[in-house]
């Protein structure tokens, strides 16, 4: 069982990693470069069975991402609310106010102008996935190029796509962990590798992985192809010193199977799946495990 891996390694990480007070000062233990696979090909999907993950904010998270949007805006407005710290902490920070995460979310729905003057987390994923500047007052949307590209010329080495844009890391609320995502295509079947730079094995990962796997699946029907593999290859792979309770006892339980992910419709373009088209069944995990996020 492929989630196996992900206990050894967070196993791994727990005993030999390297500890250090990272940016966030809570500390973590890291180790450097790892790999983990997922076979999709028979149409299962990594969602983390030892915990049970929040799967529809992932969906939600994603097609996000996808429309290009970097405010925080429509995300609270489905009730999502992972990236409501990075903006709630900098409201804080600048204005003194002791709001609470509640009342800024209620602004931020409530007051336009709030929302796009507070709610904006700058050039992160959805603007460089979709519109990247192009340095001579356009933009590249790095989607579409990719599916055209995996149409047209599926044999490629050169599939990629990243959020890793240089010159505008400086404006964003967090440089993107999940940055780069490639593809290939073998026999009618299409995979994938996410680099992902920086990795909360406790947190974080249950998403990335999950959101890698939907978006190839996505990918794959709009190309026409079978899916096949996910590769995800972490930099540094870490988990916090607060996260001690979760590492116990996800690494007590047993995987269970992987649920199945269908696609409910094929939409005309990858930008038109809609949160209902994502069909997940057979998700029986052991139950939810609270820990805090490091910001
Ligand atoms: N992190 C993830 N996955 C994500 C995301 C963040 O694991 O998709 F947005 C974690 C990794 C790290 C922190 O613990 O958030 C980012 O901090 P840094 O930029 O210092 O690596």
């Amino acid at each position: 069982h492929a989630e196996q891996d992900y206990l050894d390694l967070m196993r791994r990480v727990w005993r030999e990693g390297d500890e250090r007070i990272d940016r966030t000062g809570v500390g973590t233990r890291a180790l450097f470069g790892a790999t983990l696979r997922f076979d999709l090909s028979d149409g299962t999907v990594p969602i983390l069975t030892t915990k049970r993950v929040f799967w529809k904010t992932a969906v939600r998270e994603l097609l996000w991402f996808l429309t290009g949007d970097t405010n925080i805006r429509p995300l609270v407005a489905q009730g999502v609310h992972i990236w409501t710290d990075w903006p709630l902490d900098r409201f804080r920070r600048e204005t003194g106010e002791a709001i609470d995460r509640d009342a800024f979310e209620a602004r931020i729905l409530a007051d336009d102008g709030f929302a796009a003057r507070w709610g904006d987390l700058g050039p992160v994923y959805g603007r460089q996935w979709v519109a990247w500047p192009d340095g001579k007052g356009g933009t590249i949307n790095q989607i579409a190029a990719l599916v055209d590209g995996l149409r047209r010329n599926p044999a490629s080495r050169r599939h990629i796509f990243t959020g890793w844009n240089v010159a505008d890391l400086d404006r964003m609320a967090l440089p993107p962990c999940h940055m780069t995502y490639q593809y290939q295509v073998a026999d009618g079947r299409l995979s994938g590798i996410l680099y992902q730079r920086s990795c909360d094995l406790g947190l974080g990962f249950a998403f990335n992985i999950f959101e890698a796997a939907l978006l190839l699946r996505m990918l794959a029907q709009i190309c026409d192809l079978e899916p096949g593999e996910i590769v995800w290859m972490g930099g540094d792979v870490h988990v916090y010193l607060n996260h001690g309770h979760l590492v116990e006892e996800q690494l007590a339980r047993t995987p269970r199977p992987f649920p199945r992910l269908d696609l409910a419709r094929r939409p005309d373009t990858i930008f038109d799946y809609r949160f209902e088209d994502v069909v997940v069944t057979g998700y029986d995990p052991h139950p939810a495990i609270a820990a805090p996020v490091a910001v």
